[in-house]
């Protein structure tokens, strides 16, 4: 029997890793690729390392059936999957830039491996004209792979294609077999090829188009989103101002029939909107005005809950504040850009009274300081700041509240 690997996939991260197991359980041979010799140890025996349902039994049936590996580095296979952070870096000239360094490294580090005929697939939301660094990447390691193109007249020697990850933490396994798929291939034969591998896992459309155009409808997606929850957090502080309940505000004005507002909340967080539309205001500084705006008001946003809270608490002398949630958003234990960890954070620095934290999803290790069961915060806090909708939070019995301060930047209580 052919063990030979087909697909490698680079990175095991919230994208890597589901991806990577629901290909081997649709019976592709596949190698999961981390830096972390931890992460790699962890998968290898079955488990998992980050929380998102119904991973933790995709993983383990991947592993036992012998389809999913994790490695260290990379090796020969047909299919080349780069699923691998890209966050942004601010540098003195270009606050915004984007830091693309772990793609390069990732296109660097299967250079080595590669064959003529190979795909290799940019899964990281990218800024515009990343695929195409990956593949002169790839031309100037491995010029032998191009040779051929010139003189056979083929249209690509390596496949390469753009085919953003679109799924949404918490559903990520549903999503990543039913979302409609965009592909942009850096020719007409790289899309090609790509949707056929993706045709055998998703059962959403899938549309091609070129590279460029598929890194920019995915950014715009993820602006889209920064820009409606933008107008949300801004009416929320209107509201603030004028005496109007926004939540009551929203849902009537979203019985109009073309208009649909999204939540206020207490910030944008999250590895994805809070970062992806710079990638379009750093490539065009002077155009992407309103974008910059969505972006400053989001990021505005948590000094706002804030300052809420230190008004509020005027009136104690020493109070204890409790803060619920500390994730991006409800439900899952990821931090990363979280507003809820800032906010929290700067209360602490206040130094207005002891701030007592509870998240279900988040271990204290992980937060840096001591968290606490949800009935005892709900217990003894003087000032309470709700800053995740976590589901766990939403039946906390309302009697226990009365004479509290709430401030519920969620809407979970109202
Ligand atoms: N949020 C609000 N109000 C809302 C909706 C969200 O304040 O009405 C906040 C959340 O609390 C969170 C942030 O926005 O802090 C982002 O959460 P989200 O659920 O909107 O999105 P993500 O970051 O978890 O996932 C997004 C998704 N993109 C879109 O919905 C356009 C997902 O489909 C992408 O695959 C993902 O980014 C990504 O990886 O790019």
């Amino acid at each position: 029997m052919d063990h030979k690997t087909e697909i490698v996939v680079m990175g095991l991260g919230y994208i890597g890793l589901p991806t990577a197991s629901i290909m081997a359980t649709k019976g592709y041979r596949v190698v999961g690729v981390d830096l972390s010799a931890e992460i790699v140890n962890t998968i290898n025996g079955g488990k998992i390392h980050i929380v998102e349902p119904d991973l933790d039994i995709l993983v383990k049936s991947a592993v036992n059936s012998g389809n999913l590996k994790a490695s260290l580095a990379p090796e020969e296979a047909d299919t080349f999957i780069i699923a691998v952070p890209t966050p942004f870096a601010a540098t003195e000239d270009n606050p915004f830039a984007p830091d693309i360094s772990y793609v390069e490294a990732a296109a660097r580090s299967i250079a080595p491996f590669l064959s003529q005929g190979n795909l290799v697939i940019l899964e990281s939301t990218s800024p515009v004209g990343t695929t195409e660094r990956v593949r002169d990447i790839i031309r100037e390691l491995r010029p032998d792979l191009f040779e051929s193109t010139l003189n056979h007249h083929l249209s690509s020697a390596v496949f390469i294609a753009h085919c953003p990850e679109r799924v949404l933490p918490g559903r990520i396994i549903r999503e990543l077999v039913d979302n409609d798929r965009v592909i942009g291939g850096i020719d007409k034969a790289s899309a090609t090829k790509a949707r056929d591998l993706y045709k055998s896992f998703c059962s959403g459309n899938i549309f091609l188009t070129d590279a460029r155009t598929a890194e920019m409808v995915k950014l715009t997606e993820n602006t889209f989103r920064d820009v409606n929850i933008a107008l949300a957090n801004e009416l929320s502080m209107i509201c603030d101002l004028l005496g109007v309940n926004v939540w009551e505000l929203i849902e009537l004005a979203n019985k109009h029939p073309r208009v649909s507002i999204l939540k206020p909340g207490p910030g944008v967080g999250g590895h994805c909107i809070a970062v992806d539309p710079w990638f379009i205001v750093a490539a065009a500084p002077m155009q992407a005005k309103l974008i910059r705006a969505a972006r400053e008001v989001n990021e505005s946003k948590p000094h706002w809950v804030v300052e809420r809270v230190r008004k509020r608490a005027e009136r104690f002398v020493k109070p204890v504040i409790g803060c619920l949630g500390l994730s991006y958003k409800a439900d899952v234990d990821d931090i990363r850009e979280s507003p809820a960890m800032e906010i929290t954070r700067n209360i602490m620095k206040l130094g207005l009274g002891e701030v007592m934290v509870c998240d279900p999803y988040v271990s204290s290790a992980r937060a840096g300081f001591e968290l606490h069961d949800l009935e005892k915060v709900v217990c003894e806090a003087d000032i309470l700041v709700v800053l995740v909708d976590h589901s766990d939070f939403s039946d906390v019995d309302r009697d226990l509240l009365k004479e509290k301060v709430v401030i519920d930047t969620r809407g979970i209580w109202r």
